[in-house]
């Protein structure tokens, strides 16, 4: 089956950042949206999520680490739009993201969903972004995993801590 597969999720009591790039805003606000929608229907409290806006894609790499530093959130979802031009801008974004975005994952220890969707065309953007096939929901939905996968590691450590000492 194409596409990913969720068991229950539980949201109560996480805080999610969900960062935003305004470049293709008519299609990463459908993201968002989507992405807010999964958040509520696993049960994240609307005071725990923490949005916030960058102009482009080569920002949300920025725009999630601040959120993570400053509004200590358990998961983020980094959404953007790349559609690819007539020069070399697409190749060098998308690289650039998408090696930040990995960087952040491993050297925060928060866990960061990669909600930028790297386009041919127009149409493949909004392909992806309404309807069954917003990719938006899926994202939050991962966050709640990821975000539940991480406070689990992190009170496994601090129980393996405390029977140490
Ligand atoms: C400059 C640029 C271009 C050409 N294309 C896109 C795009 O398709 N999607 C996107 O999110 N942002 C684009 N940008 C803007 C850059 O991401 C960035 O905001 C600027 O280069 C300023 O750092």
């Amino acid at each position: 089956m194409k596409g990913i597969t969720f068991k229950q999720l539980d949201g109560k009591n996480l805080k999610i950042g969900v960062v935003v790039a305004r470049w293709n805003s008519d299609i990463t606000y459908a993201l968002r949206d989507a992405c807010v929608q999964a958040l509520h229907d696993a049960g994240v409290n609307e005071e725990d999520i923490h949005l916030q806006e960058v102009p482009g894609s080569y920002e949300v790499v920025y725009g999630a680490k601040h959120l993570i530093e400053k509004e200590n959130v358990d998961a983020v979802v980094a959404i953007g739009v790349l559609i690819k031009g007539e020069t070399m801008h697409f190749e060098y974004i998308a690289d650039a993201v998408s090696q930040g975005l990995m960087k952040l994952n491993t050297d925060s220890d928060v866990p960061v969903i990669f909600g930028v969707l790297t386009c041919l065309t127009d149409q493949q953007a909004v392909d992806r972004s309404t309807g069954e096939n917003n990719h938006g929901y899926a994202w939050g939905q991962s966050a709640v995993e990821m975000a539940r996968i991480k406070k689990a590691c992190t009170k496994a450590s601090v129980s393996s801590e405390k029977q140490k000492n």
